[in-house]
Order: C-alpha cells, then sequence, then structure tokens
C-alpha cells in the first residue's frame, strides 16, 4: 500500500483549506459557505463542490495516490493532477469555451482548483436520459482541432513544440489507456468480464486476427505519434453540457471537456474516436429501448463532430507556422489519416466498454436482456469498424454501419 506524503482532503476540510488560500478565499464567501459536497463519480480521484449561499462557486479535484475505482492495492502516481492542471490551463489558452477554466494547481496536495459547473450535466447521463443537446458535438469537434492546431507543428515552431511534447510526457496514464484500451480487450485479461450470454461474442473478439492485428497498429500509433496535446480520454463522461436558455434540453448553451489528467502528447484522431464510439454506446442504448429516431439523432453526432473539426482546421490552415513547408496537400493528408484513425481507436474505445474493466452506464444500466444484444451488436460494430476503415472513412459511413448492426443484433 502506497504511503501517503500529503494529506487527503474531506468536506470537513475543505473550507479551511480554501480559506487558506488568497486566490481560491477571493472566488467564495468563506464565511458563509453551503456544506461542501464530495462529487466524485468517476474511477480515479476526489472532487469537492465548494459554493456559498450568494451563488459562487469553486471545485477542486485531489488526486489520490492509487485508482479510487479499484483501492490502495492499484497504486497510481497522483502526479497525474499535474498534467490535469497543465492541460487545462494550455487548452483554455486555445479553447477558453471548451474547458473549465483553472483557478490553480497545488503541487504539495495534488489539488486542482477550477470553475464550478454545477449548472451543467455530464452529456453521458443526459444521453441516458433522453436528453439532447444540438450542437455539443460541433463545440467538441472544434475544441480537438483548436487544441490539435495550437499545440502541434501546425502552431507551434520547432523549439516549443519540443518543449511542450518533453513537459507532457505522462507515462503512468499512458499505461492505463495502452493496458485497458488497446490491449486488453483484444488479447484477453484476468479483469476482463462479460454477462454470460455475451461471452462467444467476447471470445470471436479475441479469435479475430484481423481485429488483433489492428489493434497492435492502434497501440503503435497511441505510443509513437506525439503529434499534438490531446485530452487522452474524452468519452461522454468526460463532457458537461448546459442548455442554452435555462432550458432542459435543445441548443447548447456551453460545453467543456473536463478530466484532462490523461493528456499528453498523442495521437490527435484518438480524442474523435474515443467520442464516436460513446456516441455508439449511447446508441446501443436507445436501440435496446426501441427509440431508433432517437439513436439515429445520436448516431448523427459521429459525423456532426467530425465535420466541425474539419471545418475549423480548414480555417485555422492560414496561420499556420511554417507555410513554406506545409503546403495544402499536407492538411488533406492529415485528415484522410486522422479519418481512418478515429474508425480504428472508435473500434478500440466501443470494445473494452463492453468487455474491460472501466464499463459505462449506457450500457450497464439496461436490463439483462436487452443488455445482451447491445453488447454483442458494440462488439460487431468494432470488428467492423477495424475492417472498413480502409475502404471508405467517411464518418457518415461510420455511423449507418453502426446503425444498422446495433439493429440487427439487439434482443427482440
Ligand atoms: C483505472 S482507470 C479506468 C478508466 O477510467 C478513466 O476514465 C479512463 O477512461 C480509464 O481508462
Ligand atoms: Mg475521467
Amino acid at each position: 500500500m502506497p504511503d501517503p506524503e500529503y494529506a487527503f482532503l474531506d468536506a470537513g476540510s475543505v473550507p479551511g483549506y480554501v480559506a487558506a488560500d488568497p486566490v481560491l478565499a477571493a472566488l467564495v464567501d468563506t464565511g458563509d459557505l453551503e456544506p461542501v459536497r464530495e462529487v466524485g463519480d468517476g474511477n480515479l480521484n476526489l472532487v469537492f463542490v465548494v459554493r456559498d449561499r450568494s451563488g459562487r462557486g469553486l471545485v477542486l479535484k485531489q488526486a489520490l495516490p492509487y485508482v479510487r475505482l479499484v483501492g490502495p492495492v492499484w497504486p497510481l502516481s497522483p502526479r497525474r493532477a499535474w498534467h490535469e492542471a497543465h492541460a487545462l490551463r494550455l487548452h483554455g489558452a486555445l479553447a477558453p469555451d471548451g474547458v473549465p477554466r483553472l483557478y490553480g494547481y497545488d503541487e504539495a496536495r495534488y489539488v486542482v482548483a477550477m470553475e464550478d459547473l454545477s449548472d451543467h450535466t455530464v452529456w453521458r447521463t443526459a444521453l441516458n436520459a433522453g436528453r439532447r443537446h444540438d450542437g455539443a458535438a460541433e463545440a467538441l469537434g472544434r475544441y480537438v482541432a483548436d487544441v490539435a492546431f495550437g499545440t502541434s507543428a501546425l502552431g507551434l515552431d520547432s523549439t516549443r513544440l519540443k518543449d511542450l511534447q518533453a513537459r507532457s510526457v505522462n507515462p503512468q496514464l499512458c499505461g492505463i489507456t495502452e493496458d485497458l484500451v488497446l490491449t486488453e480487450p483484444f488479447a484477453g485479461a484476468t479483469r476482463n468480464t462479460v454477462l454470460p450470454a455475451n461471452a462467444p461474442d467476447a471470445a470471436a473478439l479475441l479469435d479475430d486476427t484481423d481485429v488483433g492485428a489492428e489493434m497492435g497498429r492502434a497501440k503503435w500509433i497511441f505510443m509513437t505519434r506525439a503529434e499534438a496535446l490531446i485530452h487522452g480520454d474524452l468519452h461522454t463522461g468526460s463532457v458537461l453540457v448546459r442548455a442554452g436558455g435555462g432550458a432542459v434540453d435543445g441548443t447548447v448553451g456551453s460545453t467543456r471537456a473536463f478530466d484532462t489528467e490523461f493528456s499528453f502528447h498523442g495521437p490527435v484522431a484518438f480524442d474523435l474516436g474515443t467520442l464516436w464510439a460513446n456516441h455508439v454506446l449511447a446508441a446501443s442504448r436507445a436501440i435496446a429501448q426501441g427509440e431508433d429516431e432517437r439513436a439515429a439523432w445520436i448516431l448523427d453526432l459521429v459525423p456532426r463532430t467530425w465535420n466541425a473539426f474539419e471545418q475549423r482546421l480548414r480555417d485555422r490552415w492560414p496561420e499556420r507556422v511554417d507555410p513554406r513547408a506545409l503546403t495544402g496537400g499536407v492538411l488533406d493528408g492529415l485528415l484522410s489519416r486522422w479519418r481512418s484513425e478515429a474508425w480504428l481507436f472508435g473500434a478500440a474505445e466501443a470494445a473494452r466498454r463492453i468487455v474491460g474493466m472501466a464499463k459505462v452506464s449506457d450500457v450497464e444500466t439496461l436490463p439483462a436482456e436487452l443488455r445482451a444484444g447491445a453488447a454483442r451488436g458494440v462488439l460487431h460494430v468494432t470488428r467492423r469498424w477495424v475492417r472498413e476503415r480502409h475502404a471508405d472513412a467517411d464518418p457518415t459511413r461510420a455511423a449507418r454501419i453502426a446503425g444498422d448492426l446495433l439493429a440487427e443484433h439487439r434482443t427482440q
């Protein structure tokens, strides 16, 4: 068991912690706080919402020296909090409406202080509840593009790029992704689990040598292609949405990516594929529940994300730092490769949420008899996306393939 050399926060100690920090103390009335709430529902950290009675607030997120989901038997460096703050700072400068505002970082206790977005909802929660936020996919596509441009050789000169790459090396968190997302679903692992009804589907995935070879390529790309300071874990549970005009849903008023602790200099398509996969998972739920029209809306988020991403990069292309070398054909080549790699990374993320250890509520909270068909459909999407990405990587086609397979395999 790790021996923590720093004190963990709890609801009782947070008010004193805030009051002792002049920057944080200026953000709320420390003499008139509401009871502090611990709201961490992710796999790794403690998260506290601090609000005063006039409505001002902030959030403190503290990294534990182990994986919260599992406990001290799985030690994990709390330095991941530094990576979260680092990415929030840089992403916030490039996409100010794309992430929570960073208020500060405490390197002694691994605490990130950031904007309170309690008026937002986790996008996965909203999707599971049948709510729509039109425009959120496009906002995320633009966020990924702004970050890709501003932290890569498109927006940085050689020296600044290499300095950023060096500072962004995040081996422990990358190791989790390399194991849980890019290896274990396809090679087998004792911590993989599925419903008994899905055991043949998981076995077929393991036996699929084409998928195995392509996932080896995916892992190679993830481990070697230091393109941009990507989010690194951009699933719908890492996104907050708020409808415009105080509505419950409808046109989105605010879309923020959070939980940037997995950030590192990696392949741009990883973030796109992770988003796409989680739209497939949300659609598998809707199709299992017989909501085919809503599933079609969800799957349309796949091309919407891509189109906004591509358009933003084309719009920003004239600003590139090295127009002598980066000529027009380079952008077309990058976009073509990222489009195809998004299918591959999307396939990996979809499969790991079905057979791997970190599952998602979209599928897990379905009744077991519906869950088996949804899970089977998602695994078929994985295997087909891996094969089809070389033929024609049009994102609309990826969505259509997913919709057809989810409908074909749903429990009747
Ligand atoms: C042990 S961490 C499991 C998962 O939680 C995070 O949100 C990442 O998705 C990671 O793979
Ligand atoms: Mg997370």
